[in-house]
């Protein structure tokens, strides 16, 4: 039996970062095999960290579907039906557009496959598989451990990723969620204790939860954290600004050793806010969220979308300004991306704004749709700018200097840093396979910081303009000459 993560036709672009495809191993089919009898000869493999060995002949074939990978995924399928395997096929795209991939598989699976997987091989076993499963039944209970053996973890840097839900409790209409989950539960988490048993099982200190919303459900949250302190963890995670303001699960987060947290902000205009249905972030206090995270040591990675329907010319350089002030340490910037299956597909299709369906453009990078208030190629500079600009040294310097401690200035940099301005040297280390060597330097990057530094008195969030003179000067006296860049210039778009 293989299961079989295809890499994106991108993977020749030069906007291809190995790095960032060498994160996370291909959880969701490690996952599905849990299903699998304990006798099945499995291969697992992942096209983004290894060549595919195509000449063998298995039996079956499970392929999952992303949107960037789905004409690859096709062809692998394609291939391995004319060897005579019996193929399946799952995941968002197939989702999103079942009768796209119905022709390339003999059964496809719509939604989440905890479900389905184990029927369809009951139903295979007995010689009676279906063309189509469909999931329903939406419950993490009783969810076998993952195969985790069938990883090979030397490849990649964050092989310890986790996930301890399904979903989110929220409706953003350019979201892949509500047209993933249509037909039963879109928000439901494991059960506190079987999420404890699974983080035990990982070796190491470092996690990473790729939940959607790791604190969308605060009792659960709160209980996991609580359940984790003393375990000695340092982990990375998601989670919406109301959570982080709303009550004190994200103190008990960082307690059991959340050191860097994805926030979606998406936009700093209320009306786009609107627009997308994003209501959870409408009237919240940005400033605030960047304020305690800050004080509990955890760095952000600020998620930021362009090209809504109120943004102008403008927003790039507005954008950045914000993030670099506020020390947000990195930044995650999306060109908006109506995904087949959602609401915001849906409406632009309705208005003849889609420009492309050509899935290898829907990675957050192209243009695909008609922008209302600037051209597409005035959209695609500014999302250029905007990351070119947000990674200069200058800039990371700056945003660096606008936290409470040194420490977490210290720590901003090396991360922000290690994370856009050292490619080659990324690529090397995949090359020659020793990603493993650099997990001690991350883990020692997300070491705690605690905001009792004696040398910092206060940062820019809470009212003054400027770091602590004690802190910045720690900061520079260890970057050198770094910053001594050009002024800025001006915004292309
Ligand atoms: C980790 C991650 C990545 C990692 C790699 C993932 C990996 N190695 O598996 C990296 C950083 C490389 C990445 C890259 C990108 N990603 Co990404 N990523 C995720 C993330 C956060 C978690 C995925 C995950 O592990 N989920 C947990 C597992 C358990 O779930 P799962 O993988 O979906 O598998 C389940 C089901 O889908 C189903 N299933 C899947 N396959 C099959 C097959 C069969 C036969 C069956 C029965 C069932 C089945 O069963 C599994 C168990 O329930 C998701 C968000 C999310 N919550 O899913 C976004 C997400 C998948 N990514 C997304 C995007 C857009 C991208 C990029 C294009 C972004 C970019 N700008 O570069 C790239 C391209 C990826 C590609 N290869 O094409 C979108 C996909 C939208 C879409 N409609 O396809 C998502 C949903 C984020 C979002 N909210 O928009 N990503
Ligand atoms: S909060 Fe995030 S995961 Fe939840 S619906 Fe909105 S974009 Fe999707």
């Amino acid at each position: 039996m293989k299961l079989i993560l295809p890499a994106l036709t991108e993977a020749t672009s030069p906007y291809w970062r190995p790095i960032k495809y060498s994160l996370f191993p291909p959880l969701g089919l490690a996952t599905l095999a849990a299903y699998l009898p304990p006798d099945t000869k499995i291969s697992l493999q992942d096209e983004h960290v290894e060549k595919l060995n195509l000449d063998d002949e298995p039996d079956l074939v499970v392929i999952q579907v992303y949107i960037t990978n789905a004409y690859r995924a096709y062809e692998i399928a394609d291939h391995y039906r004319a060897r005579g395997a019996y193929v399946v096929l799952g995941g968002l795209h197939v989702t999103s557009l079942p009768n796209e991939a119905a022709p390339h598989g003999d059964t496809i699976f719509l939604g989440p496959g905890e479900h389905t997987f184990p029927q369809f091989l009951k139903d295979l076993a007995a010689g009676q598989p279906q063309r189509r499963y469909e999931s329903s039944v939406r419950t993490l209970k009783g969810l076998p451990p993952i195969r985790r053996d069938l990883i090979q973890r030397h490849r990649y840097l964050v092989p310890n990723s986790i996930v301890v839900s399904r979903g989110c409790p929220h409706h953003c209409t350019f979201c892949y969620k509500d047209g993933f989950f249509a037909g039963g539960r879109s928000f439901y988490t494991q059960q506190v204790d079987d999420a404890l048993a699974e983080i035990s099982r990982l070796p190491g200190k470092h996690l990473y939860f790729l939940d959607d919303h790791l604190l969308g459900n605060t009792r659960f949250a709160r209980d996991l954290f609580r359940g984790m302190r003393g375990m000695g963890r340092i982990f990375q995670g998601a989670a919406t600004v109301d959570s982080i303001l709303r009550d004190d699960a994200i103190e008990d987060a960082a307690a059991a050793g959340l050191r860097s947290l994805f926030v979606g902000f998406e936009t700093l205009s209320n009306n786009a806010l609107a627009d997308a249905g994003k209501r959870q972030n409408l009237g919240r206090n940005y400033r605030e969220v960047v304020r305690r995270l800050d004080s509990l040591g955890v760095m952000i990675n600020g998620s930021f979308v362009f090209g809504l329907d109120g943004d102008d010319r403008d927003v790039f350089r507005r954008t950045v300004d914000w993030a670099v002030e506020v020390g947000v340490t990195t930044a995650t910037f999306h060109v908006l991306t109506p995904y087949p299956g959602t609401a915001l597909f849906q409406e632009m299709e309705s208005r003849n704004r889609i420009a492309s369906r050509n899935w290898d453009l829907y990675d957050t990078r192209h243009v695909i749709y008609q922008p209302l208030c600037m051209s597409p190629d005035e959209l695609k500079r500014g999302y250029d700018w905007a990351y070119q600009e947000f990674y200069r040294w200058s800039n990371i310097f700056d945003a660096a200097s606008a936290h409470i401690s040194t420490k977490h200035q210290l720590k901003h940099f090396f991360y922000s840093a290690g994370w856009k301005k050292f490619e080659p040297a990324w690529d090397f280390v995949i090359r020659v396979k020793q990603l493993a060597q650099l997990r001690p330097v991350l883990e020692a990057v997300l070491s705690p910081v605690t905001n009792r530094d004696p040398k910092s008195k206060t940062n820019r969030l809470s009212g003054r303009n400027q770091p602590t003179v004690e802190a910045s000067s720690a900061t520079r006296l260890l970057l050198g000459n770094l910053s001594n860049e050009p002024q800025k210039h001006q915004i292309s778009a």
